[in-house]
């Protein structure tokens, strides 16, 4: 996916229009840092344009949209993305409707979340589910008339992963259970899934009898537990037991190296459609 991204980055170029994105980080949120860094380097290698903004924890709600002003009205930037989560004084929503449903490349505008919601296809999706979606697609594996359960109802990854799956077309058509903190039994959804997608952030939540045997598991949860025998203090484990999955299991997304990446490049995805709004018509 990343060499295909080349290819249109270079079409692009050829037409004037290098993509262009804006990467605002709030704070000192060590896992963000990580993320944040990992794309920057990513538009860095695609060969994008890129700003990337560090803002102090204390700053204003008022600052943040003063600086998302500029960006909005910033000519080379395609792509606005607002990494979270923000320190608690900045309210989320707001700053999230303050980015240019256009430059929303993050899809967590109301405008973009409704056209994913409805299946227009002109909509940002979010870029984690959007990569899972991606990565069942690519893998061959088929998720029309399939079960699918979503364990996780965030607004990143379990509502629009539901909705994504939902879709009428490829990668879509699945039957979707979603699951959350406030569901009974959970074990007895999860064994029903043919597809079970995992985002709770609660490490190695899900067990190896928690699996329908042959399902497909994609683990989108990345977490740190104390490792005191890694040099960084503590190492990076799923929502799922990988190990005992694999027992039951028929595919697996490890952690890390699975959904993670995805996310990254399904940014620079939406960042090539947006930049492609804005590039002149060939025809
Ligand atoms: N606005 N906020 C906004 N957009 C997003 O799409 C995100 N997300 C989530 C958190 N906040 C956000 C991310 O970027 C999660 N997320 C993300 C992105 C990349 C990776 C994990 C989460 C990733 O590449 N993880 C590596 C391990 C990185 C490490 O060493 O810690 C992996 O291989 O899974």
């Amino acid at each position: 996916m990343r060499a295909e991204l080349a290819t249109d980055v270079a079409v692009l170029k050829g037409k004037g229009v290098t993509p262009g994105l804006a990467v605002v980080l709030v704070g000192d949120n060590p896992a963000s840092e990580v993320y944040v860094r990992m794309k920057v380097k990513a538009c860095d290698d695609a060969g994008f344009y890129h700003e990337s903004v560090r803002l102090r924890t204390a700053t204003t709600e008022t600052e943040l949209l003063t600086l998302l002003d500029r960006l909005n009205a910033d000519s080379r930037i395609h792509g606005i993305l607002v990494q979270l989560p923000l320190p608690k004084q900045i309210d989320s929503t707001r700053v999230l409707q303050s980015v240019d449903p256009r430059k929303d490349v993050d899809g967590f505008h109301p405008v973009n979340v409704g056209r994913v919601s409805i299946g227009d296809p002109t909509g940002f999706r979010p870029a984690t589910p959007y990569g899972v979606q991606q990565l069942l697609l690519r893998s061959g594996i088929e998720t029309r008339g399939k079960h699918a359960v979503v364990v996780g109802r965030s607004n990143i990854v379990g509502r629009p992963m539901a909705a994504l799956l939902l879709q009428d077309g490829p990668g879509g058509n699945a039957t979707v259970t979603v699951c959350h903190s406030r569901t009974a039994d959970i074990g007895e959804q999860t064994r029903r899934g043919d597809i079970l997608i995992v985002a709770i952030g609660k490490p190695e939540f899900i067990s190896g009898d928690m699996i329908k045997r042959g399902a497909t598991v994609i683990d989108v949860g990345v977490n740190r537990v104390d490792d005191p025998s890694r040099k960084s203090g503590y190492r990076l484990v799923g929502d799922v037991n990988f190990e005992q999955a694999t027992q039951v299991a028929s595919a697996i997304t490890p952690v890390p190296g699975g959904v993670g990446p995805m996310t990254i490049t399904m940014l620079l995805y939406n960042t090539v459609q947006a930049a492609r709004q804005w590039a002149p018509r060939s025809h």
